[in-house]
């Protein structure tokens, strides 16, 4: 990708406090944020740096979904965190979010995109090259590059990508790519080296015993490695 087309990838996924709003993202998960609760969990996680955060509860209904993304609006008022919302068009709208994440099997992002007006993030889940490939740069805000690696959190899905599938995928489209599936802290370096735009993390912030300062340690952590791939050029040079 060249500068102009990584500026403008950019900016599709910029937040209102002028920080990549990918670079840490939070996706919620309710049975690992049930001791905290999911509302405090984004509070803390927020606090510690997190720069955007999705609501995923598969087993929820739209009412349920609606009531806590509400919740979640508030929490993130004036933060500059945009509030995504998986899979749930109507609820994402009905709460008044950001943007809509969904998967392979889900509605089409086209269709997303034609419910939601051109304001909303749309996110999209892709297992392979060729779902990165038949990602539409007009349609997709981001891609969730999923399983990079192998996670008990999630473990419908056909094969973690490793590290050569996220540079392969990232060899194929100029949507910014979030790695999401087993991410710990130790991964982050080689995550953004093989071309990741963002991380992505379920349980290396929700349960943990202080999920301020777990997302203050990756947060910290994604900001060094990205302030010194730009000193090296990565982010003018890649593609
Ligand atoms: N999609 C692909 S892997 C995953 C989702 C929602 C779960 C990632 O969870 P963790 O705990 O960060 O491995
Ligand atoms: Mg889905």
């Amino acid at each position: 990708m060249g500068v102009m087309g990584r500026v403008m990838a950019s900016m599709n996924a910029e937040g209102g406090n002028g920080v990549n709003a990918l670079r840490l993202y939070l996706v919620t998960d309710p049975d690992l944020c049930a001791g905290h609760g999911v509302v405090e969990t984004v509070r803390d996680a927020v606090r510690g740096g997190v720069t955007i955060v999705q609501l995923r509860d598969k087993m929820a209904k739209t009412s349920s979904l609606v009531a806590t993304g509400k919740a979640l609006r508030e929490v993130l008022a004036g933060t500059g965190v945009p509030l995504i919302i998986n899979d749930d068009v109507e609820a994402a709208v009905a709460i008044g979010a950001d943007g809509v994440h969904v998967g392979q099997s889900d509605m089409k992002a086209e269709d997303v995109r034609q419910m939601v007006g051109p304001r909303m993030m749309i996110g999209l889940s892709c297992e392979s090259v060729a779902d990165a490939r038949a990602a539409d740069p007009e349609v997709v805000d981001y891609i969730g590059v999923s399983p990079v690696f192998a996670t008990p959190t999630k473990t419908s899905h056909s094969g973690a990508v490793g590290l050569q599938g996220l540079r392969d995928m990232a060899a194929v489209t100029r949507i910014p790519k979030v790695p999401i599936g087993g991410i710990k802290i130790e991964h982050l370096s080689s995550l953004y080296e093989y071309g990741a735009d963002g991380v992505a993390v379920v349980s290396a912030i929700c349960g943990q015993p202080d999920v301020e300062r777990a997302a203050r340690l990756l947060s910290d952590k994604t900001a060094d490695i990205l302030s010194s791939m730009h000193g090296r050029g990565r982010i003018s040079k890649d593609g």
